[in-house]
């Protein structure tokens, strides 16, 4: 009910209670509003007119039917059904944020590109993060491949980065996307599962597409968990090419490399953080970026010419393989800082339409057969989803450098171009664009010579080498968490001969990830390995993929959880709470209620998250300050004993009183080195800036 509807519903007639409110507020020289406080503007129709009541259509009478005259009520209701626009067919959960990018080394020498030769400038951009298989109502930790997409404003036009957090992809043809994208989706008969890979229909298709096992090794470690959207890698994915001023080229892959450093959940933590807050790596970003501590990533390049992409074991236009960076390193040209968030997320995150055709002068694409369907893909979709030729228009999709063309009109046109030519060239309008002459966007020029054919190269025939690599690179933490995402995921499928097929690829890879995946499923005898199409090479591992050799030594961006009660000690509570701050954590206070905690001697602590709302999931270390009597209390809380045991098998290092130690023995916990007295808080820092590994296989039974 508003606030005007209360007299009318009691009798009083119409003209009466206008006569009591509106009139007399009128008569006074102001609006409703006004009067309740502020400056704010008159509430109107989209045509400008003031609207003087907002909270009750317009009726015959007063239990009369509502008059089809009623224009507000018409037009408020007519645009509230048409809020939503098609969600995007993939990847339509997104976080978007803007920032900007700074470049601190030139590539002059390879390219004429500004963005990539003023040294110092500051590019303004939006990126977007997403996962690829949900809804866009979907939670955020789901496994699944991140987008990781940055649009830069640059001198130059628009430029796209449109990547992932993986540097490979499951096909090497565009024309199998749609297929891949339907069978990863929800099974179209039943509607579930949603935002899963685990289920027959994706199975069944990879387990028919040997050119996805470097991809499956991906997607089934721990990078298809992340910590934080913050704590993610990016890829440009394929190859594209560098412009030199004489028109020479270069090949070029593009790489994030997060500040804060690589780190992923574990795969019961992940589930866990799925029902505490679907929206968890979205709320994490929202908080660091409007907390005033902007997400930071390098951004690196490869640079490799043709010769050397000769001497590859692998081809680099296949996007199922990657260059690894022991072969071509790594040089950091710039950063990326995301420290503002949009002020709409429709207006900007949802309107946002990237696009990997959108490049400037200087940079151009590779005959990559994925990235050359994407060129179309994109500029495509974004007509169903965005409605209109002039989605360029909306100002997220808008480049802040000057453009003009001779196109004209179409759907929801915003602009309104002056004169009677809209043709070039033309000799009536002195002022109007024309093509320019030098400086504009030239397409390497490569010569192409060949047979029209639908054809795969020979040198895209090797499926499992660099598969091998992979799980061969890894830690024997992180070989353990794939081979036990295989079990997870392959035992989910109704169909035996997809499970077998699927482990019959894996012999290629590596005969003891097959044994211990078919271990896993109780599957005897092993099933056969398909004829590789190319023999499989033995690549050296590359410690560069693992993620555990990449997590920093430190607090920064992450979250301590100190859990408290009636009766615990407010200095211990504080000494870890600075010490976590100090080491650049956020620190949060979990109690039983909310409102407020009384403490030993008599003072009061704030409470920011209550006991069943904010498990230990939320945090990457805990500490347990409890009062004997405190801890009596918890012991007969299942949240409380949770909180414990979880942080626990998350393999996050815990701090304890004496009070706490009562819970830990009733969560079972067996304490170990991650495991510190409250008293030590530099031991307990020190553990909590990484996982207690050792502890895994005391606590989970894996593959
Ligand atoms: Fe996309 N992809 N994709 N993709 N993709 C889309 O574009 C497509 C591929 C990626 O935050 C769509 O606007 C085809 C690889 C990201 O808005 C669509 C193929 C990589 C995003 C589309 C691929 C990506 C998309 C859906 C195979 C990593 C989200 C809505 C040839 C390098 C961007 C949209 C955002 C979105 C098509 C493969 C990354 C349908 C046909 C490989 C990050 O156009």
């Amino acid at each position: 009910m508003g606030e005007k509807s209360k007299p009318r519903g009691h009798g009083t007639s119409r003209r009466k209670n206008a006569t009591t409110q509106r009139d007399a507020h009128v008569a006074a020289g102001g609006d409703l509003h006004q009067v309740a406080g502020g400056k704010r503007p008159a509430l109107t129709t989209n045509q400008g007119t003031t609207i003087s009541d907002n909270q009750n259509s317009l009726r015959a009478n007063t239990k009369g039917p509502t008059l089809l005259e009623d224009f507000v009520l018409r037009e408020k209701i007519m645009h509230f059904d048409h809020e939503r626009i098609p969600e995007r067919i993939v990847h339509a959960r997104g976080t978007g944020v803007h920032g900007f990018f700074e470049l601190t080394t030139s590539l002059e020498r390879y390219t004429t590109a500004k963005i990539l030769t003023e040294v110092g400038e500051k590019t303004p951009l939006f990126a977007r993060f997403s996962t690829v298989a949900g809804g866009a109502g979907s939670v955020d930790t789901p496994r699944d491949v991140r987008g990781f997409a940055v649009k830069f404003y640059t001198k130059e036009g628009n430029w796209d980065l449109v990547g992932n957090n993986v540097p490979v992809f499951f096909i090497q043809d565009a024309i199998k996307f749609p297929d891949l994208v339907h069978a990863v989706k929800m099974e179209p008969d039943r509607g579930f599962p949603q935002s899963a890979s685990a289920h027959d229909t994706f199975w069944d298709y990879i387990s028919l597409t040997p050119e996805s096992m470097h991809m499956v090794m991906w997607i089934m470690s721990d990078r298809t968990i992340p910590r934080s959207l913050r704590m993610i890698e990016g890829f440009g994915v394929h190859s594209f090419r560098l412009i030199d001023r004489k028109g020479a080229s270069t090949f070029v892959k593009f790489h994030w490399r997060p500040k804060l450093g690589l780190q992923s959940t574990l795969w019961d933590e992940a589930v866990k953080i799925a029902g505490a807050d679907p929206d968890f790596h979205r709320r994490d970003m929202f908080e660091a970026v409007t907390a005033g501590n902007p997400p930071e990533w390098e951004l690196a390049v490869q640079l490799f010419t043709q010769e050397q992409a000769d001497e590859f074991p692998f081809d680099h236009l296949d996007a199922t393989k990657l260059i690894p960076e022991e072969l071509v390193p790594l040089q950091v040209i710039g950063r990326m800082v995301l420290d503002r968030w949009p002020n709409n997320f429709f207006a900007e995150t949802e309107q946002v339409a990237f696009c990997p055709a959108n490049i400037v002068p200087g940079i151009d694409f590779s005959n990559d057969p994925l990235l050359q369907g994407r060129l179309f893909s994109y500029l495509d979709t974004q007509l169903s989803r965005l409605g209109s030729a002039n989605f360029h228009q909306i100002p997220i999709n808008a480049p802040k450098c000057p453009f003009a063309n001779q196109q004209r009109d179409g759907h929801m046109q915003m602009t309104q171009p002056v004169g009677r030519v809209a043709y070039e060239p033309n000799s009536l309008s002195p002022d109007s664009p024309r093509e320019a002459a030098s400086g504009g966007f030239a397409s390497a020029a490569i010569p192409e010579t060949g047979d029209k054919s639908r054809i795969r190269a020979e040198s895209f025939a090797d499926h499992y080498s660099q598969a091998r690599q992979f799980y061969l690179s890894q830690t024997p933490y992180e070989q353990a968490h794939l081979a036990s995402a295989l079990v997870f995921e392959l035992s989910k499928l109704e169909h035996l001969h997809i499970r077998e097929a699927m482990v019959g690829h894996l012999r290629n890879i590596d005969e003891d990830l097959a044994a211990r995946v078919a271990a896993g499923l109780a599957l005897t005898p092993l099933p056969t390995a398909p004829a590789p199409a190319a023999p499989v090479q033995k690549f050296d591992p590359s410690p560069a993929l693992q993620i555990i050799g990449k997590m920093k030594d430190t607090l920064a961006g992450r979250a301590v959880g100190i859990l408290i009660a009636d009766g615990s000690d407010g200095k211990a509570i504080e000494k870890i709470r600075k010490a976590a701050k100090a080491a650049g954590a956020t620190v949060k206070v979990v109690a039983p209620k909310v409102g407020r905690v009384e403490l030993a001697g008599g003072s009061v602590a704030a409470v920011d998250g209550q006991l069943a709302g904010t498990p230990s999931v939320m945090f990457d270390a805990v500490a347990i300050v409890l009062s004997d009597a405190g801890a009596k209390t918890l012991s007969k809380e299942s949240a409380a004993i949770a909180f414990v045991a979880d942080a626990f098998v998350h393999l996050k290092a815990i701090a304890v009183d004496a009070g706490g130690q009562v819970l830990l023995r009733k969560a079972g916990v067996k304490p170990d080195a991650g495991v510190v007295d409250c008293a030590d808080v530099k031991g307990f820092i020190t553990a909590a800036k990484t996982r207690q590994w050792e502890r895994e296989k005391s606590v989970r039974m894996l593959a």
